[in-house]
């Protein structure tokens, strides 16, 4: 029997039959990793809490960004997404039902500190403080992020982040977050993916607050990784046994033909996407090329800041997606002079992203080689796949599940190699407000019907908690 029902497919699938489906589908084994390694799911605040004006919360960019006609798929809102602000528990549970040991969320700055700095608001601050009980009550290690883009509105009308003050406000939102949480939080991030905040946002503009400018994403970036490197000393000296780091979203890039051309390309291409940030996080200041290819946008650095950005941390994050394919392109609106290719024959996520674990293979091994950064965190990996809905309310996401699989066997292999990766983090856990795509885009191991707020555990979710030795989920 084959019913469609909306987008989505609706079939009859027996549960023995299911369950065999995601027992076969199990490669891979919990012991082949280390006892004390972190499994977790990740999640950011604006994704999925809502209450956007609850308690007290002013609007962020994104806020803003996504109330414009025109910016957001289907003009989707967060002003709800998963309604988590008041259904954290039941989410909790979920997290704690598919076996996981550690979650990794992030925390509104707007929630916090309205006004992006000064007044805190006691009530945001107290929803962490009950969220990371309720985190630590159900035996998870919490990993909190201070920036997952959401930068308080009212600073992006003092500059945004190309204003050298919002890094200044960082600093104090850390230690005002820190000083509260630091008690039971021990593994800090600072940012999430400085590129998507500051080059996608500033340059692109698909993303909060829209803006089109090369120079003022290369200052917005600057001024990212500044608030990094100052905001981790104020960590330090609140949390004395915190472990602090930072997230990247990094990529292999290759040649989209076997020419010099392109090879060289492949060069310039990784100056801006990874070199940027791996060689000054790692003390070497920023690429010499990348800066001449930016000529009069590079951003203006002053004395110190170099260093304060290569202050040393204790893990690095990588979220990792998909390698990028790259061709000379003179005419290309990127400083480097090259164009990302789409292939055809490849294998593909819904989104189109390519299918390429031995990708993070190769991630990993060259990021150790050329950096030796010491522990290493898959803090985001996942895809979007249209789900399967079945006449039982059971939701199949094979397609996700064979994705999550071939990369953990990735993960393996880069330990193989002596890569020290410690942890590993599906995004996402919910089904949730994927930025410009809006609810369209599914990432979750759990489904999210956003009319009645009903949460299903798919087959990824049910395989994790086989994998992670739980009972089926
Ligand atoms: O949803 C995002 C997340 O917020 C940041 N990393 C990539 C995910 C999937 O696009």
């Amino acid at each position: 029997m084959l019913v469609f029902h909306g987008r989505y497919q609706r079939f009859h699938m027996p549960e023995e039959f299911r369950i065999a489906k995601v027992k076969k589908v199990l490669a891979i084994s919990r012991d082949q990793f280390p006892e004390n390694f972190h499994w977790g799911v990740a999640t950011s605040a604006f994704q999925i809490e809502g209450a956007v004006s609850e308690d007290g919360r002013k609007p962020s960019i994104w806020d803003t960004f996504s109330e414009q006609t025109g910016n957001i798929l289907n003009n989707d809102t967060a002003r709800t997404a998963c309604d988590h602000y008041n259904r954290w528990p039941e989410d909790l549970d979920l997290v704690e039902k598919m076996g996981f040991n550690s979650y990794r969320f992030s925390v509104s700055w707007p929630r916090v500190l309205p006004d992006g700095r000064g007044q805190i608001n006691a009530k945001g601050l107290d929803f962490y403080d009950r969220l990371v009980d309720g985190i630590l009550e159900r035996g998870l290690d919490p990993w909190l992020t201070l920036f997952h883009w959401d930068l308080p509105q009212a600073l992006q009308e003092a500059g945004g982040w190309p204003s050298r003050d919002v890094a200044s406000a960082f600093v104090d939102y850390a230690h005002v977050v820190s000083a509260r949480l630091g008690d039971r939080v021990k593994r800090w991030a600072t940012h999430n993916e400085p590129w998507c905040s500051a080059i996608i946002g500033y340059f692109n503009g698909d993303f909060a607050p829209g803006e089109r400018d090369l120079g003022r994403a290369m200052q917005a970036c600057h001024h990212i990784l500044l608030s990094h490197g100052q905001a981790l000393p104020v960590l330090r000296a609140n949390v004395p046994d915190a472990k602090c780091g930072i997230v990247l979203s990094l990529h292999p890039i290759h040649p989209a033909r076997d020419c010099d051309e392109d090879r060289s390309a492949v060069h310039r291409h990784d100056g801006l996407r990874n070199r940027w940030f791996l060689d000054a996080l790692h003390g070497r200041g920023y690429p010499v090329d990348t800066l001449e290819a930016l000529g009069p946008s590079a951003p203006h650095i002053l004395d110190g800041d170099l260093a304060a950005i290569a202050a040393k941390t204790d893990y690095l994050g990588i979220n990792y997606y998909f390698r990028e394919v790259v061709t000379d392109a003179p005419d290309s609106v990127l400083p480097t002079r090259t164009r990302v290719v789409e292939l055809d024959d490849v294998e593909k996520t819904g989104f189109g992203w390519e299918i390429y674990p031995e990708g993070l293979v190769e991630l990993l091994t060259t990021v150790q080689n050329n950096y030796a950064p010491g522990p290493v965190a898959i803090t985001e990996n996942g895809a979007f796949f249209r789900d399967t809905m079945g006449s039982e309310g059971d939701v199949d996401d094979f397609g996700r599940l064979a994705f999550i699989q071939r990369h953990i066997e990735a993960v393996r292999t880069a330990r193989a190699r002596g890569v020290d990766v410690f942890g590993y983090f599906a995004w996402s856990l919910l089904d949730n407000f994927e930025w410009a795509s809006g609810y369209d885009k599914r990432f979750g191991l759990v489904y999210v019907d956003f009319e009645t707020q009903r949460r299903t555990i798919k087959s990824s979710g049910k395989w994790f908690a086989n994998f992670l030795g739980r009972d089926h989920a």
